[in-house]
């Protein structure tokens, strides 16, 4: 396949990816379209071109990982996992009911591909950390990706894991940063901004830093983890530059963090999803 073929296959992966997290989410009625809608370029590169998974036996051994530290984007998980075959989608339509094995925020004991624990900010980039250490001291080839947000990069224990990160050489770690600019009350430059970014934070602490410009472009997203695979001897982070609620019709003008639209607005916006999965099929 060229790479112009894989591109085109990523674009159609992350469309439908949108589609079953609005379905998703709007099978409850309410929730985190903002910080789902964002990652979803970026699932579908992850799941769609590297990560070594087999969905039908989510726990093998030598598995790449897979954290959403930004735990309440969820469903774009359960979306991205549905779609790969780990079960059926439609469960995933279950959000946030009651014994549901979708919760709100991912749970590794509830939802099959979810490897570890998150929800409370801050959390799990440190799990991942462990995780990346404890697979390099088994001598398993697995890699680590975990997602963190902007906002959730105001707590200390983010920039914890990161120093234990650089030190420990954990170059079988990348943590991809959702940067879009917005945290739940409103834009994080106006709430606790990040000095000279983000990325000139990860840099100050020992990794491999690569500026993503648009965070929502499958190919720019697929060379950088390419470029993050090659480095050797210290983590990579990715700062993807990305529109929170992007492809979300009543979420993306506002880049709101947590929607709960009349059931009329949620039919336009799946519909529009559905559109664009469309026209993304008939496009080369
Ligand atoms: C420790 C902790 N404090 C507060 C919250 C509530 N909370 C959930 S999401 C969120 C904002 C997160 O912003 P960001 O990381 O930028 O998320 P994104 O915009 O990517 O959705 C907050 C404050 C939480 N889950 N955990």
């Amino acid at each position: 396949m060229s790479k112009q073929e894989k591109m085109h296959e990523l674009r159609v992966l992350a469309a439908q990816i949108r589609l079953e997290t609005m379905k998703t989410i709007g099978s409850l009625g309410f929730g985190h379209v903002g910080g789902s809608m964002s990652m979803a370029d970026a699932m579908a590169v992850l799941y769609g071109a590297y990560m070594n998974i087999d969905p039908k036996n989510p726990q093998k051994e030598d598995r790449d990982w897979f954290v959403m530290s930004k735990g309440h984007a969820g469903p774009v998980m359960y979306a991205t996992l549905g779609i790969m075959g780990y079960y059926p989608i439609e469960e995933a339509y279950k959000l946030n009911t009651p014994h549901t094995n979708f919760p709100s925020h991912t749970d590794r004991t509830k939802t099959p591909g979810v490897d570890l624990t998150t929800g409370s900010l801050g959390q799990g980039i440190g799990e991942a950390v462990g995780a990346a250490l404890g697979l390099k001291v088994q001598g398993q080839p697995s890699r680590v990706y975990v997602a963190i947000g902007d906002g959730e990069a105001d707590e200390g224990s983010v920039w914890e894991a990161a120093q234990f990160a650089a030190h420990y050489k954990l170059d079988n770690l990348v943590c991809l940063v959702d940067n879009n600019k917005r945290q739940l009350d409103g834009p994080v430059a106006d709430i606790m901004s990040h000095g000279k970014g983000i990325g000139a934070k990860f840099d100050a602490f020992g990794w491999n830093v690569i500026e993503v410009e648009d965070g929502n472009d499958v190919e720019q997203i697929y060379d950088a983890v390419a470029s993050a695979i090659e480095t050797k001897g210290m983590p990579t982070a990715l700062i993807l530059n990305t529109v929170k609620g992007k492809g979300a019709i009543f979420a993306e003008p506002t880049g709101a963090h947590s929607s709960q639209p009349t059931k009329e607005q949620w039919e336009e916006g799946i519909k529009a999803c559905e559109e664009s999965y469309e026209a993304v099929k008939a496009q080369n």
